[in-house]
């Protein structure tokens, strides 16, 4: 047994997500969470809200709200989010939370005690307009590297180059759109990453399994025009982590706080300690998740996020804990993603393009969601989500090919067996056929899934459907009957325990629909099928099951293009 450690990019606290933000890292650390669950691993699963920095300060602002209790309302309303999409956090933390108070000082204390830390007298762009200076992303303008003409103050969303705000070519404020903008003078503290580039040069170097998309772009920050530049991680903000070194004060620093994307990773480790103090558990049992000198060098860890995310995650988090010279534990393995397109352009928040995470679970449950997102995860390049794929995708993988199989096996056996699973006959040439195409189909299945291949697996899941299905079609035991009821008792024997195995190996996926399979096998089993032929004889002669109400309803037309109108720009 392994033990696994997850965790997803936080997601930030200024509103609710769309989908596009559920497949890029939540959704498949939630798939890969299960999966390692499933096979008998130990799996610590943690995402938080990010909850600092302006944007938080100007939603809270927007909604009439002071800034805290803002942020706790919209964790509320993400965690409930997060349920309702099954997604199975062992703790949903927030980044304004003691724990990393304390953690993300203590690190920037330990970063200046090695020298890593400078202390710089910086210009700042000052907005008249809107009174305040105007930090990182809500300042906008060119980007310097790609000439993309609406690139943020931290980061150029088309080349995703981190930026410094005064980096950019004729800046703007984002919030008034004023260009009366002022550079003023002001003391800020500085990571001084660049020391530690040939370290983490090194140890990317060493990441040879690392996905192209992940090694890409870290080689780029770190090779590419100046090389890894220091980073500024203090803000003239209200709302943020006080800078402190350590449990100290810090000179000069008095109503400053911690950038935002400083903190925010260091949550991941905060999150821990959460965990163990929502749960009643001691320090040693987080630590022995984060900690490789308290158990966490045998500890696995995987991070999951969109590609905008990587930079920070392969470059800036590992040169904070390297920094430290403190036995952290550091990143194994890195899933990035492309992003996911909305019908024939981009999501958008602030439109309102494209459906949002609380819309979506209006009107379909979320195994329909899960399906279609992960099905169609953008691993290799961007995908695109339009109404008629989904419709199509759902109504075929879902309703027809699993949802029918069970419904059918099921209703033909109460018809002539009754509610229990069937004695007499055996298996022949056709059963043996389907086991040995299982078993193959299962083991790529696992590895597919083991090198986090999201797309591979789904392809996967769903041919393992396509062949119980076909298996039934051509047995066709409603045929048989008339002729061999034992022939076609063991075929019906095998498919109901098909429809377990079926609960068993899709519960990465579709948690709901694998829940209901079960409920209607009557049984708790959902034990991995190491051995498919023995798997398909863990439901006995005359134990009994029920037919279950239809798994998968089918969109309509008149649905698909209601929905396609309601979510094509204009969120009120
Ligand atoms: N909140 C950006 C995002 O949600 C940011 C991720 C932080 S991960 C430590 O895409
Ligand atoms: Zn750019």
């Amino acid at each position: 047994m392994a033990r696994i450690l997850i965790t997803s990019a936080i997601p930030y606290i200024n509103g609710i997500k769309h989908l596009g933000n559920l497949v890029g890292s939540q959704l498949p650390a939630d798939l890969y969470a299960r999966y390692m669950r499933d096979r008998g691993h130990e799996v610590m699963f943690l995402c938080a809200t990010d909850e600092h920095g302006t944007p938080a300060e100007l939603a809270a602002a927007k909604a009439g709200q002071p800034v805290d209790e803002f942020c706790r309302e919209m964790h509320a309303v993400q965690s409930k989010i997060g349920d309702g999409f099954r997604l199975s956090f062992d703790h949903f933390g927030r980044s304004s939370s003691p724990e990393n108070h304390a953690l993300t000082q203590h690190f920037a204390g330990r970063l200046a005690d090695n020298g890593l830390i400078e202390e710089v007298s910086e210009s700042q762009v000052y907005s008249h307009a809107d009174k305040r200076f105007l930090p990182d992303r809500y300042i906008e303008g060119t980007c310097p590297n790609c000439g993309y003409d609406k690139a943020r103050g931290d980061q150029c969303e088309n080349c995703t180059k981190q930026l410094d705000p005064t980096d950019l070519i004729e800046p703007r404020s984002a919030i008034s759109g004023s260009t009366d903008l002022e550079v003023r003078e002001t003391k800020h503290l500085y990571l001084r990453q660049s020391k530690l580039r040939d370290t983490l040069d090194k140890w990317i170097d060493s990441k040879t399994d690392w996905p192209i998309l992940t090694t890409s772009i870290a080689k780029k920050w770190l090779h590419d025009g100046d090389g890894l530049q220091d980073r500024g991680i203090t803000r003239d903000l209200d709302w943020g982590v006080p800078v402190k070194r350590g449990a100290d004060n810090w000179p000069g620093m008095e109503g400053k706080v911690f950038y935002v994307w400083f903190d925010a990773p260091i949550e991941y480790i905060a999150c821990g300690a959460e965990w163990a103090k929502a749960n009643g558990k001691t320090d040693a049992d987080w630590e022995r998740w984060w900690r490789t000198d308290k158990g966490a060098d045998d500890v696995r860890y995987v991070q999951f996020m969109g590609k905008d995310n990587v930079p920070f995650h392969t470059l800036s988090f590992p040169a904070t804990i390297m920094g430290s010279e403190e036995p952290w534990k550091l990143v194994d393995y890195i899933k990035s993603f492309n992003y996911l397109n909305y019908d024939g352009g981009q999501f958008s928040t602030s439109q309102g393009r494209g459906v949002f995470q609380d819309q979506a679970l209006d009107i379909l449950p979320a195994d329909y969601w899960r399906w279609w997102l992960l099905s169609h995860a953008p691993e290799s390049s961007d995908s695109e989500f339009t109404w008629e794929n989904f419709q199509t995708s759902v109504n075929k993988d879902l309703a027809d090919v699993l949802g029918n199989f069970v419904s059918r096996v099921t209703k033909f056996c109460r018809s002539k067996f009754g509610e229990e699973v069937p004695a007499g006959g055996s298996n022949g040439p056709a059963e043996e056929k389907l086991i040995a195409e299982l078993t193959k189909r299962i083991r790529a299945y696992e590895t597919h899934m083991d090198a986090m291949e999201v797309r591979k697996s789904a392809a996967e899941l769903r041919a393992i459907w396509v062949a119980g299905n076909e298996y039934l079609q051509s047995a066709a035991p409603w045929a048989l009957f008339k002729t061999d009821p034992e022939g076609a008792a063991a075929v019906v024997r095998l498919s109901l325990n098909l429809i377990r195995l079926y609960a068993a190996l899709s519960e990465p996926f579709i948690p709901d629909a694998s829940a209901a399979m079960l409920a209607a096998m009557k049984t708790g089993d959902n034990s991995w099928p190491d051995n498919v032929a023995e798997a398909l004889t863990a439901l006995p002669a005359s134990h009994a099951f029920e037919v279950p109400d239809v798994l998968f309803r089918k969109i309509t037309d008149e649905e698909r293009e209601s929905w396609q109108e309601r979510f094509s720009g204009t969120r009120d």
